[in-house]
């Protein structure tokens, strides 16, 4: 049975910066990921605490927030079979430290808030999510 959905990947500006988008959208390519739509953009801190809501009562979320929104990003529309659990799986633990070998946070993160992507946590998320960036 198809079981298509759309998640919503961040490519963070510690990657960016680094140039490693291409290597990364390969990753996605070659784990059987469709990238439906994609933007670069640099988002406001205003903008990136709306984004990062659910964790505003957590001790990192200014620097979060100041991260997300230092430099440019890409954000991308993600299609697969279970595309939202799938795209955790290789995006890795959000620590690097902690992540499987051959995850994207595993290759390329540098630190626990430096860890080059993001990825919707549930299929409603990512709704919301790919809404965020995507709506219009
Ligand atoms: P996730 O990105 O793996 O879903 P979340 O717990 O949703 O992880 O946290 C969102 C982001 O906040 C992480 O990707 C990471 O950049 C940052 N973050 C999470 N925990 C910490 C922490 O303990 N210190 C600093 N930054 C953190
Ligand atoms: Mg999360």
């Amino acid at each position: 049975m198809s079981n298509t959905e759309q998640t919503l990947s961040i490519i963070k500006p510690d990657a960016v910066e680094r140039n490693l988008d291409n290597e990364i959208k390969q990753m996605f390519i070659k784990n059987g990921f469709n990238i439906f739509k994609e933007k670069k953009i640099q988002i406001e801190k205003s903008e990136a605490e709306k984004f990062y809501k659910v964790h505003e009562t957590k001790p990192f979320y200014n620097d979060l927030c100041s991260y997300l929104s230092s430099g440019p990003i890409i954000a991308m529309i993600l299609e697969k079979e279970n595309a939202v659990a799938e795209n955790r799986k290789l995006m890795g633990a959000t620590n690097p430290k902690d992540a499987e070998e051959g995850t994207i946070r595993k290759k390329y993160g540098i630190s626990i808030d430096k860890n080059s992507v993001h990825g919707s946590d549930s299929i409603e998320n990512a709704k919301i999510e790919i809404d965020f960036f995507f709506k219009d």
